[in-house]
């Protein structure tokens, strides 16, 4: 239906039809699996030298900004091909627990397949854009009286006993399709990058990625693994401070998560890359979200944010000027940026500031930009 017969001369490159058929032969994907897209992944790696310059000299930053998927964070590269799966598996009902951004992947994926979505939210804790997004795409939206952790918990007790398709990243679908923005940084860059930084929630993401990287070099198409550096928010530090937060608290709602259910493998892709997990204060992350937009037009939201505070630290401490002398030049730095930053207005209002009201009068504007 996509392809572009072969004579034909467009513009543009062949379109994109989402990476389940971009990076089919690394997925299980068989003959009998519906392809459920929208189109997702391919999104934008840009190269970010004013904001490096502010926070990290030392470093070639690129920005992945997962913001651009269909419905504004990463979570789309997992959903298409686990509900997809659900799907092929004929399942008629799906359900996850989430911190808002993969509700609302997992509604707009189970519109498309047909399939009933049901969300179990942490009451008054998600941002306002994620929670319209489920509202509006039609899923059975349940606020839930208790945390990310106690809502997740419900929904694995729900999945053993009922045949309903489980949409977190427990599911290991999930993590298949996340590991491809790892296969497409590499396909940018022409090679792995030195450091990978990411923030890390329930830990899925982190695992996924280092899983891509590792297929890509299994197959020789990298000859060299980047270090992950993870980074969580203080008050939803999990697997900085060794064990469960009872009362995971972070601005940074998105990864308000003090029971990582991934957090064994995080901690393994931490060591066998030789990277690392740090946390940082909510005053940096929001500090790091403005800088962000303001030096590299890359908006994402808060808990996007999180490595850009991590980087500043590490450079900070001199980490990367380590790097720089062993590797001979400057390493080069992947951060992901996860989510939009319009998922979050009432924040982004909050960093933001107030716009200065002035008379419709073209004396007053000059005089407002201070240039009369
Ligand atoms: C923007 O939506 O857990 O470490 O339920 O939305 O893979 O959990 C979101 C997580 C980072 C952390 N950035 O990723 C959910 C949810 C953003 C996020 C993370 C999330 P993981």
């Amino acid at each position: 239906m996509n392809d572009q017969p072969s004579d034909m001369r467009s513009p543009h490159a062949p379109m994109w039809r989402g990476l389940m058929h971009a990076y089919r032969e690394f997925l299980p994907v068989t003959e009998k699996t519906p392809f459920v897209t929208l189109c997702e992944g391919n999104t934008p790696l840009v190269h970010a030298p004013r904001l490096a310059e502010i926070i990290a000299p030392d470093i070639e930053l690129y920005l992945k900004f997962e913001g651009a998927n269909p419905t504004g964070s990463f979570k789309d590269r997992g959903m298409t091909l686990a509900v997809s799966k659900a799907a092929e598996e004929g399942a008629t009902v799906g359900i996850c627990a989430s911190t808002g951004n993969t509700s609302a992947s997992a509604a707009a994926y189970c519109a498309v397949a047909g399939i009933r979505c049901v969300v179990l939210l942490p009451q008054n804790a998600i941002a306002l854009g994620k929670l319209a997004q489920a509202l509006v795409e039609g899923a059975t939206v349940l606020a839930v009286e208790g945390n990310f952790d106690d809502a997740l918990k419900i929904v694995r007790q729900l999945c053993d006993k009922h045949p309903i398709a489980l949409l977190n990243s427990l599911n290991p679908y999930r993590l298949e399709g996340q590991k491809t923005g790892a296969f497409e940084v590499c396909d940018a860059l022409g090679k792995a990058p030195d450091f990978h930084a990411i923030p890390v929630g329930n830990a899925g993401n982190i695992t996924a990625y280092w899983k891509g990287y590792n297929e890509y070099h299994a197959q020789n198409r990298i000859s060299e693994l980047p270090k992950m550096l993870g980074f969580q928010a203080a008050g939803a530090a999990p697997l900085v401070l060794g064990h469960d937060v009872d009362k995971p608290e972070t601005v940074a709602t998105a990864i308000r998560i003090g029971r990582p259910a991934r957090g064994d493998e995080a901690i393994a892709a931490r060591d066998n890359s030789g990277g690392l997990i740090h946390s940082v204060p909510d005053a940096e992350i929001l500090q790091a979200q403005k800088l962000m937009a303001a030096s590299s037009g890359i908006f994402g939201e808060p808990a996007s944010a999180a490595p850009i505070a991590g980087i500043t630290n590490l450079a900070a401490q001199k980490y990367f000027s380590q790097a720089r002398a062993e590797l001979g030049r400057k390493p080069v730095v992947v951060a992901t940026v996860t989510g939009h930053g319009l998922k979050d207005p009432n924040t982004a209002i909050q960093i933001g500031g107030e716009p200065q009201v002035v008379p419709a009068s073209e004396e007053a504007v000059l005089r407002a930009m201070q240039l009369g």
